[in-house]
């Protein structure tokens, strides 16, 4: 393998026989998009990487696909482009802190990690982590597909399922998709998924019995949408916290999850800093639009400014379902300063209370549960009933399109076809259609 690794060129194809194997690098081996290099297994799953390290370093239209990884040392891409790893299963042997791959260096881009195992994390790292140079993102990464399980237990930090940027380079532009993947017991942080840098997009993802959020942790103008939450009962389950200005959150939907402050369903949190100051700091929350969501039966769904002392400014939080049986619906812990709440429709039962007062519809939403969520039932009165008009929902969590004017929560009332659902393990990973 070593020496085939070393003379790779366009279009040839390593195929590697059932056992097990040492890797090495691969420097400077550049394939194209017509032709890329490719190392695969003969049989899926049973060519085994037990022992040395990838690095695939300054190469580009590299894919590796198809192996498990039972070895010791992080799979590095490295001021490399359009390299792929895909249906491969990612068990490492860890016996201290190890990030399992990672794209770094400059100027990398347009690598894409699909269809993909990764389970059994126990120790400090993350299962994916995006760097850079020392002032830029990598950009254009694509994380879609994966199965990422049983990470944890709980760290203070460092331990994040995937964490995409960091502070230094937050105000760089990722421009990074995490779609289609399905999180389960991701229990090793207190983000599930870190976001720390600008204009990356997470949508179309299952997070399920997962402790911790998806974190907007820095960076700005992300955009959040058609995500399923699902907590199903457990402790410390979260959605969504956010720092940062011009971020989007739409068509998710929140159901079972237990977690408060840090942990809630949508924590717009408050900054210790403002608009300006050390990068590693929790910026205030500026114009964040939180729209279209759907709340079912958390124990503390929208909160605004839990923590820190500087409240959200000119935030808009509107068109949103929430159901709940206990506390405050939409709890401001802090008061946000030109908050504009509209078109949202709360249903308190038991000894649950709205929360805020105005701008909001009391009424019973009518859900029917069906496949793991609830819909808006016939006759419901979220229908037609958004306000403002949000020109980028153009589809709801099902993805199927708005009508009319948009419903009020994460799902229009439509027939037409379901093409986003909870994800199943059967729907991701190594054996995915
Ligand atoms: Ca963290
Ligand atoms: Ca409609
Ligand atoms: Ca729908």
């Amino acid at each position: 393998m070593t020496a085939a690794m070393a003379d790779a060129a366009p279009g040839h194809t390593i195929v590697l026989a059932d056992g097990n194997y040492s890797i090495g690098k691969l420097n400077a081996r550049n394939g194209t998009a017509a032709a890329p290099i490719t190392i695969t297994a003969a049989n899926q799953g049973r060519a085994v990487i037990t022992g040395g390290q990838l690095e695939v370093l300054s190469s580009s239209y590299v894919t590796v696909s198809g192996l498990k990884w039972t070895n010791s040392h992080t799979l590095k891409i490295t001021s490399s482009h359009h390299i792929r790893v895909t249906r491969s299963h990612f068990r490492l042997t860890e016996s201290s802190s190890l990030k399992w791959i990672i794209i770094q260096g400059a100027p990398s881009h347009h690598n894409r990690i699909d269809h993909n195992l990764f389970e059994e994390k126990h120790q400090l790292g993350n299962f994916i982590t995006i760097d850079g140079s020392s002032n830029q993102q990598s950009q254009y990464d694509l994380i879609d597909h994966n199965h990422f399980r049983n990470i944890g237990p709980r760290a203070t930090n460092e331990m994040e399922a995937i964490r995409v940027g960091w502070s230094a380079i937050s105000q760089s532009n990722g421009f990074t998709t995490i779609e289609h993947n399905l999180f389960e017991n991701c229990d090793g942080d207190p983000e599930i998924v870190s976001v720390k840098s600008n204009d990356n997009t997470v949508r179309y993802n299952t997070f399920r019995t997962s402790q911790g959020t998806l974190s907007l942790r820095h960076g700005n103008r992300s955009q959040v949408h058609g995500n399923f939450f699902l907590g199903g009962g457990k402790a410390g389950t979260g959605g969504v916290r956010v720092y940062g200005q011009d971020h989007k959150i739409y068509n998710n939907y929140f159901e079972g999850l237990t977690g408060t402050g840090y942990d809630a369903a949508l924590q717009l949190d408050g900054g210790d800093v403002d608009t300006s100051g050390a990068l590693s700091s929790h910026w205030r929350v500026y114009r964040a639009t939180a729209v279209n969501n759907t709340f079912v039966n958390n124990v503390s769904n929208i909160e605004i400014g839990a923590n820190y002392n500087l409240a959200p400014v000119d935030s808009v939080v509107a068109n949103n379902i929430v159901v709940g049986s206990q506390g405050k619906l939409i709890n401001e812990l802090k008061s946000p300063k030109n908050m504009t709440y509209a078109g949202n429709i709360a249903w308190p039962t038991g000894a649950a209370v709205i929360g805020v007062a105005g701008s909001v519809t009391i009424a019973n939403p009518l859900l029917v549960a069906q496949d793991e969520v609830s819909r808006i039932g016939a006759g419901s009165p979220a229908i037609d009933a958004a306000v403002g008009g949000y020109a980028f929902v153009t589809e709801d969590m099902d993805r199927q399109p708005r009508s009319g004017t948009a419903d009020v929560g994460a799902d229009e009332r439509s027939t037409a076809p379901v093409t986003n659902k909870p994800l199943l393990p059967a729907d991701v990973g190594v054996g995915a259609p």
